[in-house]
């Protein structure tokens, strides 16, 4: 069995990576030291791989990082995502969540930097995450290895289950008709994922996916009407509506206490 870690850079990836295998591969608190993705054993459980990827901030193909990393999640699929989340940057983290999410495969969302939580007095209703998101989410901290053991069991609960969670709506009305549209189009579990990407014209997916190469032409006409409609371009349609989705769920979700809110103002 195979567990991906899968993050933002700096999130915690290789610190978890590092307390859940007993290796220790470099970290720290700066971009890019992770390019290569880099597996190792479950301490304890030698049937069970865990699988560092590159830090990312989305799955669009344009940095090594972001190839390495899709690739990885797309193509050899592993049985089991834990998406790392720095909770003192849930916002921006979550952007990549929403993308993973649609994946369609069994993934935890594992919250890091609980200790950092926990002094600035920040709480994070993980139950309210659970059901929005539709997926397990935790609270760790990889440097204390705190919640980590519980995490990894978790993930493969998850992937023995082959858990997939119910995917979180975050497009709707016209857009949300369009991809629809386009996910009629394919097949497989991960369609609503590659409707996505087809929508952004994100057509390296056709190459490396050996979709129909017509698909292209085909969808076209769908992303016109939409942009025509809401005068911007595709990807940034889509990318306004996570962040819509996203700044509504933290505003429900992410509680800081009165402490917090004064040392704020
Ligand atoms: P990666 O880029 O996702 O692999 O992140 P790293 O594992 O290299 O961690 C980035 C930085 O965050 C390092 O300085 C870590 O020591 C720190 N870090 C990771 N997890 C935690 C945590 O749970 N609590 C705190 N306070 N720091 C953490
Ligand atoms: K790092
Ligand atoms: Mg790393």
């Amino acid at each position: 069995m195979i567990i991906g870690l899968a993050g933002n850079p700096n999130s915690g990836k290789t610190t978890l990576f590092n307390d859940l295998t007993g290796s220790s591969q470099y970290t720290g608190n700066w971009p890019g030291v992770t390019v290569e993705k880099k597996d190792g054993k479950l301490k304890g459980h030698p049937d069970v791989t865990i699988q560092d990827l590159p830090g990312i901030y989305s799955l669009s193909p344009y940095t090594l990082e972001e190839v390495v990393s899709r690739q990885y999640l797309v193509n050899e699929q592993p049985d089991a995502i834990i998406n790392i989340v720095d909770g003192t940057n849930i916002e921006r983290n979550l952007y990549l969540t929403t993308q993973l999410l649609e994946l369609g495969l069994p993934t935890l969302i594992a919250i890091n930097m609980v200790d950092v939580l926990e002094k600035t007095g920040v709480t994070i209703d993980t139950k309210k995450l659970e059901k929005e998101l539709g997926c397990k989410v935790v609270t760790i901290s990889a440097l204390k290895g705190k919640g980590t053991k519980e995490a990894a069991q978790e993930a493969i609960r998850l992937a023995k289950a082959h858990e997939v969670g119910k995917r979180p709506e975050i497009f709707s009305g016209h857009l949300l008709k369009a991809i629809q549209e386009i996910e009629g189009k394919l097949d497989g579990d991960m369609k609503r994922w590659f409707a996505i990407k087809l929508f952004e014209r994100d057509n390296k997916v056709i190459q490396d996916n050996n979709l129909n190469p017509d698909l292209k032409n085909i969808v076209e006409p769908i992303i016109t009407k939409i942009e025509d409609e809401e005068e911007d371009d595709a990807e940034s349609i889509i990318t306004s509506a996570r962040y819509e989705y996203i700044t509504k769920l933290t505003s429900q979700c992410v509680v800081a206490s009165k402490k917090q809110a004064k040392s704020l103002s």
